[in-house]
């Protein structure tokens, strides 16, 4: 059975789509699994603004581009900054599973080049950002949630503007693309303990991304 897009909420922004629970349990764990794989050779750290802040999420990269953020500034790189080495592969898993996820949505054509995976601590959040250094900003952006659930934020244009929260869970997938692209996004909260993944403690996203 396809995506029963009837049931999803009416009142989110347009561009922002939200599919819940399309992921069914032996995908998210497969798809833990391989995040598992790509932290072997590409680890979780957190990563450090230009300032020297520290993000409270640990990621890593795997795909011919990784976002990476450090004393030179954001970026998109096609080697890990840490190890010299370039990101790993993006898993089989991974695509597949993409590919299934945006079958009969309006993305069905999008080819990233980049998945940024953040891994959330039960006391990590994520400020409300825009994701601004992707080349082409009609491409989407694509998040699958693993392990516990979140509370996503998900703002105007501006960061003062008033955001409304979303309720993300292991085996749903996010879409902002359209006119929400650029709305400004955030992880405020984490719900310890939520976790339905054996071994996964926090919450894991998968971003996918057209980096170039
Ligand atoms: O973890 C998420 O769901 C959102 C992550 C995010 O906004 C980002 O990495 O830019």
């Amino acid at each position: 059975m396809g995506p029963m897009y009837d049931l999803f909420p009416a009142n989110l922004p347009s561009g922002i789509v939200h599919l819940k629970s399309i992921l069914a349990k032996d995908t998210q764990d497969a798809l833990a699994r391989a995040t598992k794989q790509v932290s072997k050779t590409a680890e979780f750290s957190h990563a450090r603004t230009k300032s020297g802040g520290i993000y409270s999420a640990e990621m890593t990269n795997c795909g011919e581009f990784g976002w990476w953020s450090d004393s030179q500034g954001y970026r998109y790189t096609h080697i890990d900054p840490r190890s010299g080495q370039p990101w790993p592969k993006v898993p089989k898993s991974f695509t597949e599973t993409l590919t299934m996820v945006l079958a009969g949505t309006d993305h069905s054509d999008f080819r990233p080049d980049a998945c940024l995976i953040n891994h959330y601590p039960d006391t990590a959040k994520m400020g409300l950002h825009q994701d601004k250094d992707e080349a082409d900003f009609s491409q989407p952006i694509v998040t699958l949630s693993l392990g516990a659930a979140a509370d996503f934020l998900i703002g105007g244009f501006k960061r003062s503007d008033k955001s409304i929260k979303l309720l993300v869970e292991s085996g749903d997938a996010l879409i902002m693309g359209g006119k929400s692209r650029m709305r400004f996004h955030g992880i405020r909260k984490i719900y310890p303990g939520t976790s339905p993944l054996p071994g996964l403690d926090g919450r894991l996203s998968l971003n996918f991304r057209k980096a170039t």
